[in-house]
């Protein structure tokens, strides 16, 4: 029975960017690490050892006491939110740390060119760590297989295809070469597919599947674990905070997929009570404010930011 104090914690690498790293576990019970997409260092030869795909969330386990000592892999790398929550739910608690997000999605001009800055410098940052890990390799500063080269490469080209409509953000569309036309009228297809299109079909099909309060009925799951940072996410882009009521937060949503997107209203109907634009954060149960009726991701939000997880997990940034 020795050793049992020093059984290492399950390491989380994040990125406070990252939703699916935001699904909700703290210190106590995982040790978060930073990798900074923005700089690259999910590139790196030593996070590509843990997890080949260079993603986040991914949370490392130890073996300790699993595995005969000779054995070189004392921990497993989980690198899929999903899996990676299933484990960690079976050694539950809760947790805590921030979240920094900004910027709308871009279907028009305006709205590219106000998210250009900060995207740009984020790509930026990833495109000099990859040059910067290439050339590396090419230099035999350091050795790395045919594969992670390939990866570098074709993250590279990825991070540039991004980098042309952003750099040029700026410019009118006479001004903007071939190429760059190109760019904007596929970037403004895509962002344009995502949102008017495939989100607005993900989140009506949510709509109508949830059982209420909570996905599968009375009792939170990990299904609401995965909507939460989802859903906080997507209303964080669309211009609303954590503090949002669940009518405020689905009709910023509503408005920002556009289109005169709308979800149904059907779901719950609850007494009238006083509609403020909070959430009680008091750990009790939310009310359920207004006086007719609300969707049923409408009430979701407003179970989920009732409880004190949500605080600590997206409170501070308000
Ligand atoms: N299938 C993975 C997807 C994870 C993923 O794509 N994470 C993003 C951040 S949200 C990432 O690490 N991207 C790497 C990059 O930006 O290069 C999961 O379920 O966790």
């Amino acid at each position: 029975m020795s050793g049992s104090n020093h059984i290492p914690k399950a390491v989380l690498y994040y990125d406070a960017r990252s939703a699916w790293s935001l699904a909700g576990y703290g210190k106590d019970e995982l040790e978060p690490r930073l990798v900074e997409l923005s700089k690259g260092e999910n590139f790196s030869p030593t996070f590509l050892r843990l997890n080949p795909k260079g993603t986040v969330p991914t949370l490392v386990v130890p073996f300790e006491n699993t595995l005969p000592a000779d054995m070189e892999s004392r921990y497993k790398a989980i690198t899929e939110t999903e899996a990676l929550i299933a484990f960690l739910d079976k050694s539950r608690s809760i947790m805590s740390h921030t979240h920094t997000t900004s910027a709308a999605p871009a279907p028009d001009l305006p709205a590219l060119r106000t998210v250009a800055p900060a995207v740009s410098a984020f790509l930026k940052g990833r495109k000099a760590a990859l040059e910067r890990y290439l050339s590396e390799n090419e230099g035999n500063e350091i050795r790395v297989s045919e594969k992670t080269k390939k990866f570098w490469l074709e993250k590279k080209k990825a991070t540039e295809d991004l980098l042309t409509p952003l750099n040029e953000a700026d410019k009118g569309d006479p001004e903007l070469s071939e190429v760059g036309r190109k760019a904007r009228e596929e970037y403004f297809e895509k962002t344009k597919a995502a949102w008017e299109v495939g989100l607005a079909l993900v989140l009506n099909e949510i709509n109508k599947e949830l059982i209420g309060p909570f996905a599968l009925g009375e009792q939170i799951s990990i299904v609401d674990v995965h909507l939460a940072a989802w859903l906080h996410e997507l209303v964080i882009l669309s211009g609303g905070t954590a503090q949002d009521s669940g009518v405020v937060a689905m009709s910023r949503l509503e408005e920002h997929v556009g289109g005169g997107f709308a979800f149904a209203k059907e779901g719950v109907s609850e007494a009238p009570t006083a509609a403020g634009a909070t959430t009680s954060s008091d750990g009790s149960t939310p009310a359920l404010a207004t006086t007719g009726s609300k969707s049923k991701l409408a009430a979701l939000w407003d179970a989920l930011a009732g409880r004190p997880s949500w605080q600590n997990v997206f409170g501070i940034r308000g």
